[in-house]
């Protein structure tokens, strides 16, 4: 007979830590709703399981999620894990047309909305014929017949009395769904099982991390984001500690504020916005309280993270992870940082190099990165091409180039289809974005390849000035990559702009930097 897998909740192992040691007076969560204790966070979760519940859905229906970083989505996530449905949070950037795919996409039974959402919410039940429920945390929406809409609430009402108790589910159940699009392409649904979540908390969460009971995560990556809701719901849980939750769209002036009145002590971002809180030139002691930060996102350039340490005193750990395998496998360690570099593989993940037919690459060449560990999604829902693209038996292709050093530290060299060949030897984005962000005078920076009267292509850059660098010129540039550069690798041209194109997760969106040469 096979044997029966064990049960496995990832609601209920998030919230067991506090609870079951008695201890449930510790402060959870923090922000400007103010403190909410693991005691009462488990009665809100609780009262939001039986709720979801009294709504008739079966295992595994979708519940998506368009909500601001509050105690309710997080109540809505676990309430979800722990009833044996599919949390879906989605991005709230997406407008009304993106938000109704995805919700097609996915046939989600509810959707819960934060009142900031409406507008995109409205336009996307019209368009869900699988849709049956609308749970609303403020505002109005005029749903279409068959959608019953509910307040918060009122659900939570709805479910007195209905049964709160963990769902008979596995390592192997669904439990979340996040949708990506890389920086091109249609959303696609990665479907994670509970196990990936304790798998994210045992190996980056744990060791690289080193995250204990007393420390105070704050993310500015928001929870719709698999960066975010690792460091702001499963690290700090896991293990009986607290997250600051902010629903404003980050800024350092908000950042400010919330350092201020939590005092936080890991702080989690991505490039850009230690970009943002070195431009901004808070108070140096605004970061006291953090003992660690992490990047993720892009490469960290080495002159941004000395820029950052040197402002604001606290270690920067560059890291690399994907919506597909729940979040960071490729990391420095605090006790091993190597700038300029993504470290080596997070405890519980095994990385490659491998050339285009999928050979291992020899020590020092580019490759394409490889990962294998137990957080890997187990496909993309109803994308067989893309799936069988992306997840190669136990292994997963990241889309990103690599080498690796003579030390054994991988070095990013940009996404694999962003390389570029200039006089026939390859030259990589990131090397010419680091030597650019070097000068004082540049802010942010993005290199792709243009082709020239020849049609041969060269690297041009995309600079945003610093504060500092209101009269540096395209030429000064070009020059000062000559100068740190092979000179093959300088930009043939510079272009000015007040923000680069990028995605909901910060990336810089290279097809639109192109297009705006091209054009
Ligand atoms: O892009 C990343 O590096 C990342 C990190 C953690 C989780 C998810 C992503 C996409």
């Amino acid at each position: 007979m096979a044997p029966v897998p064990a049960p496995f909740n990832a609601g209920q192992y998030l919230l067991d830590r506090r609870t079951s040691l008695g201890d449930a007076g510790r402060v959870a969560l923090h922000g400007p709703a103010g403190p909410v204790t693991y005691g009462e966070l488990l009665s809100l979760v609780e009262r939001t399981t039986a709720g979801l519940r009294s709504l008739g859905l079966h295992t595994d229906d979708r519940v998506v999620l368009v909500m601001s970083d509050g105690v309710e989505m997080v109540a809505a996530v676990l309430g979800a894990f722990r009833a044996g449905l599919v949390a879906v949070p989605v991005s709230t950037m997406l407008g009304g047309a993106e938000l109704a795919s995805v919700v097609v996409d996915c046939g989600a039974r509810v959707v819960v909305a934060t009142e900031e959402f409406v507008g995109a919410v409205t336009v996307a039940v019209a368009a869900a014929d699988e849709l049956e429920h609308l749970v609303l945390v403020g505002g109005q929406v005029a749903a279409p017949e068959q959608v019953r809409t509910w307040s918060w609430s009122g659900l939570l009402e709805n479910g007195s009395g209905a049964d709160d108790t963990v769902a008979a589910t596995t390592d192997d159940s669904w439990a979340l769904w996040l949708y990506t699009s890389g920086t091109t392409g249609t959303p696609k649904g990665a479907m994670h099982r509970h196990a990936n979540i304790r798998h994210v908390c045992e190996t980056y969460g744990a060791h690289t991390l080193g995250i204990t009971a007393d420390d105070v995560c704050f993310s500015v990556a928001k929870l719709f984001f698999a960066y975010g809701i690792g460091n702001t719901l499963f690290f700090p849980l896991a293990v009986g500690a607290s997250a600051v939750l902010e629903p404003r769209r980050p800024s350092p002036a908000v950042v400010l504020e919330r350092m201020a009145a939590d005092r936080p002590t890991l702080f989690f971002g991505p490039p850009t916005f230690y970009a943002a809180l070195v431009a901004a030139e808070l108070p140096s002691d605004t970061f006291a309280s953090v003992r660690l930060a992490t990047s993720a996102g892009e490469s960290l350039p080495v002159v941004l993270q000395r820029r950052v340490t040197d402002a604001y005193g606290f270690p920067v750990l560059d890291g690399i992870g994907a919506t597909e395998a729940l979040h960071v496998f490729l990391s420095n360690h605090p006790d091993d940082i190597r700038p300029g570099t993504t470290g080596k593989a997070v405890p519980g993940y095994e990385v490659e190099l491998r050339d285009g037919d999928g050979h291992p690459v020899p020590p020092g060449e580019p490759g394409d990165l490889y990962v294998r560990g137990e957080s890997l999604a187990v496909g993309y829902w109803r994308r067989t091409e893309a799936t069988r693209a992306v997840f190669q038996g136990e292994w997963m292709r990241t889309g990103d180039t690599y080498s690796q050093d003579a030390d054994g530290y991988y070095v990013c060299l940009g996404r694999s289809n962003d390389l570029l060949k200039a006089g026939g030897i390859w030259v990589s984005p990131a090397e010419v974005e680091g030597r650019l962000l070097e000068h004082d005078g540049v802010s942010e920076a993005a290199v792709v390849g243009v082709a020239d009267a020849a049609g041969l292509d060269k690297p041009v850059a995309c600079v945003v000035r610093s504060a500092a660098g209101a009269t540096v010129t395209a030429e000064e540039l070009v020059a000062w990559c000559r100068d740190g550069l092979a000179s093959f690798k300088r930009p043939r041209a510079v272009v000015f702009v007040d923000e680069l194109p990028k995605t909901a997760t910060g990336k810089v969106q290279r097809f639109k930097v192109r297009e705006g040469f091209a054009g």
